[in-house]
């Protein structure tokens, strides 16, 4: 028969049906919708306080910072730079930013000055809510002396404005605005603009019930938790407990106190629950299912972790960012449960459409090859932020979001990941971008050229490490000035974990890196 071209895309779907998707409500009213049926049951718990918030409290929260919002000037389309670890005060901010037809972006608070600097120039953020701490990161931006309006959710720090000024808003008072299905919500921190996906129905693919407490441990600022962690338990009536930091003691007395349900992790947090000693000493009965996502799991560890937990079914989400954010989830999770194989990502979300395509021919693929992943369906990104060429290269003209991962879909609709082609590292699940990594490098007056790859490593799953030409050979430039030199310049899983020196960065005619040439010199340095 002749090859498959490219008009002939093999599309694979959800081993569950499609359902009716809404697609004109704003993302409070959808997260609130069935807020009647579970209005004093417990919506946010804060760890460290106990201090927990009724859904009606929380909904009544998110209008008044809306009204507080306004009363500053925020209007629709403005946007809102969220700089926090999880809080209670997050989550009314961002939801309030809805309800004025504004949209939120979130930092690491742990990123350097000039890296939030970036993320807020590049997002044309109003105003920032943050901590008291990391306001000396702000005060040296020019937005800053010239009275950029600064809120923190502790006492204010000088020249900031304490975070009643909003929570103390007239619910009453929230304006009126008209929102439209296509107007942005969220600027995640890749930036891509999105509208969120919004799938629930009767058979959703993560079912949470209203008596589940659901841990978020892992950091809202990044979309798994801010999705799949907030939003659908928001929507589903389930309590969130809120940890601002991940300790492995705190975050296991919290499950045992406030008896967690679901737990949503990241690879490195499997280890940690799995090896340590110390996890044997707690009561974690409550806990009904563990998803981890961000990164790939090895099957070892999900079995270590599967001895640990018996009674709990433990399953992977594929996300990213930009694909809005869930491409696949565990069947095992859903509200009629199917069976899902070890170091399987799931099954697509539905009423989407996923392909996996030849490397080298970009011809669609038949199941059991793998390939690069594609997924279309109204739940991808709207676009990266005033950047339609970046955007172009990423969503092509029959709507297909190539996502850079390479794997497969097997005879029971379920989705392996294999390798990534993409430049972007993962450091335990934290979004580590090579080219700016680069462009930090060459700009040292001793190096030449660079390139930052992934090396793998057992803890974080990859690292960073740097090849380097020094401007002239024999110049004086050490390993550890290198590191030195990135480390003061960037949030910390940015961090250089090794530097190898050489003549020249090998580069195709073109002049992009050869970064595959690269990874392969460093698995023979390591086989
Ligand atoms: N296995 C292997 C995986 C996996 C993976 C992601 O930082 P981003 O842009 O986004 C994320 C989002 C993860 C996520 C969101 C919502 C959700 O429910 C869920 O379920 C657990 C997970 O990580 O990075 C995107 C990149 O991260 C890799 C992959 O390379 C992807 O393109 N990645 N999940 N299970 N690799």
């Amino acid at each position: 028969p002749p090859p498959p071209s490219q008009a002939e895309n093999i599309i694979f779907r959800s081993r569950l049906p499609d359902i009716p998707i809404h697609n004109n409500q704003p993302l409070h009213t959808y997260c609130f919708e069935k807020l009647v049926e579970f209005a004093d049951n417990p919506c946010l718990i804060a760890g460290p306080t106990g201090q927990t918030y009724t859904f009606a409290e929380t909904h009544l929260l998110c209008r008044r910072v809306a009204a507080g919002l306004a009363d500053i000037g925020i209007k629709q389309g403005d946007v809102i730079f969220l700089l926090l670890q999880n809080c209670p005060q997050f989550i009314f901010t961002f939801i309030a930013a809805s309800f004025l037809g504004a949209a939120a972006t979130a930092a690491n608070p742990f990123c350097t000055s000039a890296e939030i600097h970036k993320q807020f120039t590049s997002s044309g953020a109003k105003t920032v809510i943050t901590h008291s701490m990391y306001v000396d990161k702000l005060r040296a931006w020019e937005e800053f002396q010239a009275g950029l309006v600064v809120i923190t959710v502790d006492d204010p720090a000088a020249g900031c404005l304490p975070f009643s000024v909003l929570s103390s808003g007239d619910e009453a008072a929230v304006p009126e605005v008209s929102i439209d299905a296509e107007d942005t919500v969220a600027l995640p921190f890749s930036s891509g603009t999105t509208g969120f996906q919004k799938v629930d129905g009767e058979n959703p693919n993560l079912y949470l019930k209203t008596s589940d407490v659901v841990l978020c441990v892992l950091p809202l600022f990044h979309i798994y938790s801010l999705n799949s962690v907030l939003l659908c338990s928001l929507r589903a009536g389930a309590a969130v407990l809120i940890m601002p930091k991940f300790e492995i003691g705190t975050m296991l007395g919290y499950i045992e106190r406030y008896k967690v349900t679901v737990a949503a992790v990241v690879p490195p947090l499997v280890l940690a629950l799995a090896k340590n000693p110390v996890v044997e000493t707690y009561n974690l009965s409550s806990i009904r299912i563990v998803i981890s996502g961000a990164a790939p799991l090895g099957k070892e560890l999900e079995a270590a972790l599967s001895c640990r937990l018996p009674h709990a079914i433990l399953g992977q989400g594929y996300g990213m960012t930009e694909a809005g954010p869930v491409l696949s989830m565990c069947p095992a999770f859903a509200k009629q449960p199917t069976v899902a194989k070890s170091g399987s990502c799931g099954t697509v979300v539905r009423n989407a459409e996923l392909k996996v395509i030849d490397l080298e021919t970009g011809f669609s693929l038949d199941r059991n090859k793998a390939g690069e992943i594609c997924i279309r369906g109204d739940q991808i990104m709207k676009g990266y932020l005033n950047d339609p060429e970046a955007t172009l290269a990423t969503i092509d003209v029959e709507g297909w979001l190539h996502t850079g991962d390479v794997g497969y879909v097997d005879d029971d609709d379920e989705v392996y990941i294999v390798d990534r082609v993409k430049e972007l590292i993962k450091f335990k699940g934290f979004q580590v971008p090579p080219a700016e990594l680069e462009a930090l490098l060459v700009s040292h007056p001793c190096i030449a050229d660079a390139a930052v790859v992934p090396q793998k490593d057992e803890a974080a799953g990859e690292v960073p490490v740097a090849f380097i030409a020094r401007s002239t050979d024999n110049i004086e430039l050490t390993e550890d000035e290198v590191k030195e030199f990135i480390a003061k310049q960037v949030v910390f899983y940015k961090r250089l974990h090794k530097v190898y020196f050489v003549h020249a960065i090998p580069k195709s005619p073109a002049g992009k890196i050869l970064r595959k040439e690269l990874r392969a010199k460093l698995a023979n340095a390591a086989a």
